[in-house]
């Protein structure tokens, strides 16, 4: 190792810093610990690691610094690349199509120019400071050029690559003019992680759809010069810092905090609550409509239930993002002008973000939470919930249709698209007897806490481990 290489380096769209800029109007960074940050964050102090990614605004050009033991390399993103490979073929292309299409993918061939030539710089950026040997982790569907661009330039690198959304079935992966670049690319990689059982059955499907390689279970091989190299596909389902979540969820003052937050809605029964971004692939909508009908029904009444909404803003720059903000906001606006009262509204509704610790005063506050995605790859709100969750108490209604459903079994499973059945599991969770919800709280925790996300990231790395091992 020298000064300028490391032995382990992550590459994601997003670095674990932001780019600020202070009232003096120097500039500096602040730290935006996120899930991954926390997963990889041992590793990286212990293997001197770095971190390649964007900071989040267009047209910096920082120089490599230390951040609390972690090297940052900042990779520069033009005015027209956050427009065209963030905001359009990563946003407005991969995003939609990969959760089956909810909204209308768009497909535009100056897009993928701008997403290889900005895979084409992480790649490099990486190439440039990782050790002899080194392993590299890239994240997630910004950058699946990157491995395959990667391993032509450092053959003796081990290359993983992990999938945070969901892979879509070949019917629709098919669509993508782009399709056999995107496969190749990921298959630079010598392990492939993806949430669910599903989305590892679906890319190997694509795989044999389009390209003559063989698979045999959950291995790939994938011609490399004379022989072939086994790459391995399969499930790594993500998770969070469990016990850290509890520890703040146990907290006193966020303790009190839930309480103060049950007073200022009323002291109602019944505290429903949902955390999404933004985004058209968590069902917002449905939740609101079975909510709104289930008022209208009379089956539940304003004063005795409240639903509270959190949508934290999210790609407010991509038209399809507007148009569902105004969406929401219209139906929100109608359900609480017809059954809000003046001392009580039917939908508490919050479009920002929120601290952490306000989140576990959120999370400890509802009785019911709602996670209703129409597709996602995991969704770390139901966790989060289930770990802040110690005193085994709350009703945890969630799509099948997200990730975590495949570990939270005990939760109340729903489609979403069946209003028809969302309405009852509701009804379900709002009667639902104390000693119920304590066994099914009890099951769901014991897995959260069992597959942390640092059993994630080690799994993960134990398996690249084992694809170094065989060469
Ligand atoms: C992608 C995949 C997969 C949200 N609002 C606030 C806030 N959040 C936090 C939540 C949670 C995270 O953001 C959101 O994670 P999700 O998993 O629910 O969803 P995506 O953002 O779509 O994440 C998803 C994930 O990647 C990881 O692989 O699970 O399927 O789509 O941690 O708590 N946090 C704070 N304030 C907010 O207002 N502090």
């Amino acid at each position: 190792m020298s000064d300028d290489s490391y032995d382990f380096v992550v590459v994601s769209n997003r670095l674990p810093v932001d780019h600020v800029v202070h009232d003096d109007g120097t500039a500096g960074w602040t730290q935006s610990p996120g899930g991954l940050v926390t997963a990889l964050e041992p590793i990286m102090r212990s293997t001197d690691g770095a971190w390649v990614g964007w900071a989040g605004k267009p047209d910096l050009d920082d120089a490599p610094f230390d951040s609390d033991g972690i090297r940052v390399v900042p990779v520069p993103l033009s005015t027209d690349d956050v427009q065209y490979y963030y905001e359009g073929f990563s946003n407005d292309t991969l995003w939609p199509l990969y959760h089956d299409v909810i909204a209308p993918p768009s497909y535009h061939r100056l897009w993928w120019e701008h997403y290889s030539s900005v895979n084409r710089r992480f790649a490099d950026a990486a190439a440039a400071i990782a050790a002899p040997n080194a392993t590299v982790w890239v994240q997630d569907y910004q950058l699946q050029l990157v491995p395959k661009m990667l391993r032509q330039q450092r053959p003796d690198l081990t290359i993983g690559f992990f999938n945070h959304i969901p892979f879509p079935p070949y019917g629709i992966y098919s669509q993508l003019p782009w399709r056999t670049q995107i496969i190749e690319g990921v298959l630079g990689a010598d392990v492939i992680g993806f949430q669910r059982t599903a989305d590892a059955g679906n890319f190997a499907r694509a795989v044999r759809r389009l390209l003559p390689y063989s698979t045999r279970g959950t291995t790939i091989l994938v011609p490399d010069g004379d022989g072939s190299r086994e790459v391995v596909a399969r499930p790594f389902p993500i998770s969070i810092d469990a016990e850290a979540f509890e520890e703040l969820a146990r907290r006193p003052e966020v303790q009190a905090r839930a309480a103060q937050i049950r007073s200022d809605l009323g002291d109602p029964q019944t505290v429903m609550l949902g955390v999404d971004r933004l985004d058209y692939t968590k069902g917002i909508g449905h939740r609101l409509k079975a909510f709104g009908e289930l008022l209208a029904d009379g089956a539940v009444s304003v004063g005795d239930v409240v639903l509270v909404q959190v949508a934290s803003p999210s790609r407010e720059r991509v038209e399809t993002y507007r148009q569902l903000r105004d969406e929401v906001e219209l139906t929100v606006g109608r359900i609480n002008g017809d059954f809000s009262t003046i001392s009580h509204q039917a939908i508490s509704y919050l479009h920002h973000s929120f601290p952490r610790e306000e989140m576990a005063a959120l999370f400890l506050a509802a009785d019911v939470m709602l996670v209703t995605a129409l597709r996602d790859g995991m969704n770390l709100v139901a966790k989060e919930y289930v770990a802040a969750r110690f005193d085994e108490d709350g009703v945890l209604v969630l799509s099948e249709f997200a990730g975590a459903s495949d570990e939270l079994k005990t939760a109340l499973l729903i489609n979403p698209h069946d209003i028809g059945g969302l309405k009852q599991a509701i009804v379900q969770a709002v009667r639902m007897p104390r000693n119920e919800r304590r066994r099914r709280m009890r099951t769901m925790r014991k897995r959260v806490s069992d597959n942390d996300v640092l059993h994630w990231s080690a799994t993960f790395l134990a398996a690249l481990r084992e694809a170094r091992a065989r060469g």
